[in-house]
C-alpha cells in the first residue's frame, strides 16, 4: 500500500505552511510545483523542510541535457528529495536528471501516462509503455502513472517491476483511493486535501491506504 503524497499545489507562503503543518503527521512526502514555486519561490522550500517530511520538485523538467542538468542541479541544492522529469524530450534529458539525483543521494521519477483526459492523445498506450521501459533504463527511480486509469497502471507496473509508481488522480479527478492503493508506492492527493475545511482531517482520510 502507497505513501501518501500532498500535492501542494497552494498560491501562498502562508497557505503552504499552514496546510502541509495540518496534514504533516500523515504525509510521507510533499510535491511542490509551479504553483507555489512561482508564488512563493523555491525557498518555500527551506521553511517546509523544517516539518520533516521528503519534498518533491515536480517540475516535470522537459528540456536538452545540459539545461535539465542545470535546473536538477538548483533542485536538490535547494532541499529537495526528488525531482520529476518528462520522458519524452529522450533517454539522454532523462540520464541528466537521474544522475543529478544520484550525486545529490535523491530520487528521479519520469512521468510515463498523465491522468487528465487529454493524456490520451499523446502520453498514454504504447508511448507510454516506451517511456516507463526508458525510465527503467535510464536508472530512474520510478514513473508517475494515473490513478484515474488502474488497468494502465498494471500494464506499466509489468514493465518496469519493482521501480515506484506515484500516481495522482484520486478524489478531485475521480481516481478511486481504493482501487489504485495496492497497484502503487505513492498516492499523489492534492485539492482533496489542500481544499478541505479541514485539510489534517481529510490527510488522514487518506493516510488510512498507506502501507
Ligand atoms: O489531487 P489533484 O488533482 O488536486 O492534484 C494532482 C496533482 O498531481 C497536481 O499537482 C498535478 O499537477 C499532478 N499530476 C496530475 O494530476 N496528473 C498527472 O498525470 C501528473 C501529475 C504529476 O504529479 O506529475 C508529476
Amino acid at each position: 500500500m502507497p505513501d501518501l503524497i500532498l500535492a501542494l499545489d497552494v498560491l501562498s507562503r502562508e497557505e503552504a505552511l499552514s496546510v502541509a503543518e495540518a496534514a504533516a503527521p500523515h504525509l510521507d512526502a510533499i510535491k511542490i510545483g509551479y504553483p507555489l514555486v512561482l508564488a512563493a519561490g523555491l525557498d518555500i522550500a527551506a521553511p517546509l523542510s523544517e516539518f520533516g517530511i521528503p519534498l518533491i520538485a515536480d517540475f516535470k523538467v522537459a528540456d536538452i541535457p545540459n539545461t535539465n542538468s542545470l535546473i536538477a542541479q538548483q533542485v536538490f541544492a535547494a532541499g529537495f528529495f526528488a525531482i520529476i522529469c518528462q520522458g519524452f524530450c529522450g533517454s539522454d534529458s532523462v540520464a541528466a536528471c537521474v544522475e543529478a539525483a544520484d550525486d545529490a543521494g535523491g530520487e528521479c521519477y519520469v512521468v510515463a501516462e498523465m491522468s487528465h483526459p487529454g493524456a490520451l492523445e499523446f502520453l498514454s498506450g504504447k508511448n507510454a509503455e516506451l517511456l516507463a521501459q526508458m525510465a527503467v533504463d535510464a536508472g530512474a527511480h520510478g514513473i508517475i502513472a494515473p490513478a484515474t486509469r488502474p488497468e494502465r497502471v498494471q500494464t506499466l507496473r509489468a514493465i518496469i517491476g519493482d521501480k515506484k509508481i506515484l500516481s495522482p488522480g484520486v478524489g478531485a479527478q475521480g481516481g478511486d483511493p481504493e482501487t489504485i492503493a495496492p497497484l502503487i508506492d505513492g498516492m499523489i492527493v492534492g485539492r482533496s486535501i489542500y481544499t478541505a475545511e479541514d485539510p489534517a482531517e481529510a490527510a488522514r482520510t487518506y493516510a488510512r491506504f498507506r502501507r
